[in-house]
């Protein structure tokens, strides 16, 4: 990225960016979560001597997260530090990156100032870092500090304050120190984490965040020291849950985990713009605008924030499918400020098939992500009055009509949606509307019963989660080690009588036999294939004879009961 003028600069600054709603009222300056609890959505960036490599390793590549190619291709920790030589991001731009940011509708970056393999990029007092090892010559998390400052956005460091895998006695790291004597951590705490995390800490200005990751089996004592560290050089810094031993000012999710239900506190989502955290030259699977939007609504809307992660490449640019998407969602996110900053979460707690809502106050703002075909868009029992009901068009308020649908409420819609890749639509209630967590079965677009809403009994519900490629995690709760006995039961709103096809989305071994069954005696049993990932297999048709509530109870007749876990039942409508 070239550097932008401080002129251009300052011009593209001015463009018409809403803060979050309690920017306006300015947060009494005690409130140091104010940021992170409204603005709801931050840059997260891996950069580093990793960068450099972007996934290969002498014509070989790492498919995995790029940051971790010294351990994962087992590169000699000489040849790795060697890189450092080579490392020239000259097309850095720190304004250009802030600028992206803002633009994406972004409050704040936090950025790796030293990743697990030890490099710092930073200038320290330990040599392996970016000022004193490479041809580059510049501190990058300076100039970046500085740029965010004049964009008006917070700031913040990630440090890999446990693991080091270069430095002598830090976890993961040689073992021996260089004269041959055994190396102990507690002397890489003192000697390079300490007085980095204090270098970090001392030398950027006022912070928002230090981002602490991987703690292990760091004693509890040198956290309670890097956090009294924190405290008392930086005040107003939030520290993540990742910091360990229970301490941190918000809860970190596990990585790329969207809950699939509301979680009360302050909690975040850190998620990647696609497979890899740091630059891999092969991943392309970049989330586009709907993708990015969509997460980060469903984040809000279970109550979270949304850390979303860009990986620049040696030179120090950032790819640009994540840039572009990045500037679409931000596009998207200007016309509904009121969708993400100081949006509360769903009284449904949980997501919809047609996209997601928010909460302002008495008002809900549905995001429709999948516009109903037949212009009915189905809500879910609630348990407020509602008042008014409105297409939000940019500036204009277009009612929509409503009707009571048994319980649910019917919204009618125009055919198109007023905007993409989501349109927003503003429910007015007599109250800060309330409803029940009970999953809806709707009768104009499929729905998806997750094993998290069901009462398993006579098997084993738990929330597993596995890597795909190396460092891409997935989450699933699944229901496992079937009894005879085992049950997965679900209460379910039914919008309308009807046929629905029934899927089952399980993994596992040989043919299982499930039986489905609702309170109405509707009974199907089918015996299907299984495969080794968890896949959709169709079961036939139920039909519910009337709307309202309901029950769908789920059980293995017979298959290799402690091989087979379900995840979910999928409901489609018949025509
Ligand atoms: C860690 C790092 O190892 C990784 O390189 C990246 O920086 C990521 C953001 O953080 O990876 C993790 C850490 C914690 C979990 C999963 C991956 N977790 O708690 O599930």
């Amino acid at each position: 990225m070239k550097r932008t003028s401080v002129a251009l600069f300052a011009i593209l600054l001015a463009l018409p960016i809403c803060l979050p709603i309690h920017a306006r009222a300015a947060a009494p300056p005690s409130d140091r979560t104010a940021l992170f609890r409204d603005g709801n959505y931050g840059m997260f960036i891996h950069f580093g001597l990793y960068s450099h490599l972007g996934g290969r390793w002498q014509g070989r590549t790492f498919y995995g997260i790029g940051e971790w190619i010294l351990r994962q291709m087992k590169i000699p920790l000489a040849d790795y530090m060697a890189v450092a030589k080579e490392f020239n991001p000259s097309e850095f731009d720190a304004r250009a990156v802030a600028l992206l940011a803002r633009q994406a509708g972004m409050k704040w970056i936090i950025i790796t100032s030293k990743h697990h393999e030890g490099f710092a990029m930073f200038r320290s007092a330990h040599p392996f870092n970016i000022v004193d090892a490479t041809p580059f010559g510049r501190d990058p998390m300076k100039e970046l500090a500085e740029a965010c400052r004049e964009a008006g956005l917070g700031f913040g460091f990630y440090y890999s304050h446990n693991q080091d895998w270069t430095a002598p006695g830090g976890t993961n790291g040689p073992t021996q120190n260089p004269d041959g004597s055994p190396a102990a951590f507690s002397r890489y705490f003192r000697e390079k984490c300490f007085p980095q995390v204090r270098e970090i800490c001392t030398q950027y200005g006022p912070l928002q965040f230090i981002w602490f990751d991987t703690p292990g089996s760091m004693p509890r004592e040198q956290v309670i020291e890097l956090e009294q560290l924190v405290r008392g050089t930086q005040p107003g810094a939030l520290l993540c849950s990742r910091i360990g031993h229970g301490l941190g000012d918000y809860v970190s999710q596990g990585d790329m985990e969207v809950p699939p239900r509301n979680r009360e506190g302050l909690w975040e989502t850190c998620d990647t713009t696609n497979d890899s955290w740091a630059f891999a030259w092969y991943d392309q699977n970049w989330k586009d605008s709907r993708e990015i939007l969509l997460r980060l609504v469903r984040t809000v809307g279970r109550g979270g924030t949304y850390l979303l992660n860009v990986g620049p490449d040696g030179k120090g640019r950032i790819p640009p499918p994540a840039a572009r998407y990045l500037r679409q969602a931000g596009d998207w996110i200007r016309r509904y400020p009121q969708v993400v900053y100081g949006a509360g979460p769903s009284p449904w707690g949980y997501a919809m098939p047609w996209g997601d809502a928010t909460t302002q106050g008495r008002t809900l703002h549905l995001a429709v992500f999948d516009w109903p075909h037949d212009g009915r868009l189905f809500l879910p029992p609630l348990q407020s009055a509602l008042r008014s009901a409105h297409l939000v068009a940019g500036r204009k308020r277009i009612p929509i009509r409503w009707a009571a649908a048994g319980a649910w409420t019917e919204l009618r819609l125009p055919a198109a949606p007023p905007d993409r890749p989501a349109g927003v639509i503003a429910l007015e209630f007599a109250e800060i509307p309330r409803a029940e967590a009970v999953p809806g079965i709707h009768p104009n677009m499929p729905a998806t019963l997750l094993v998290d809403f069901a009462e398993v009994s006579g098997a084993e519900k738990k929330e597993i989660r596995w890597m795909e490629k190396f460092g891409e995690w997935k989450h699933v709760t699944q229901a496992g080690a079937w009894s005879e006995s085992g049950r997965a039961v679900w209460a379910v709103e039914v919008a309308a009588a009807g046929d629905y096809y029934v899927e089952l989305v399980y993994r596992g071994e040989g043919r299982p036999t499930w039986t489905i069954a609702t309170d109405e005696g509707v009974r199907l049993e089918n015996n299907q294939n299984a495969s080794s990932v968890y896949h959709a297999f169709p079961f036939g048709l139920l039909h519910f004879s009337r709307p309202g509530r309901h029950t769908v109870t789920v059980a293995l007749a017979d298959g290799i009961r402690d091989r087979i876990s379900l995840s979910a039942v999928r409901f489609t409508p018949a025509e």
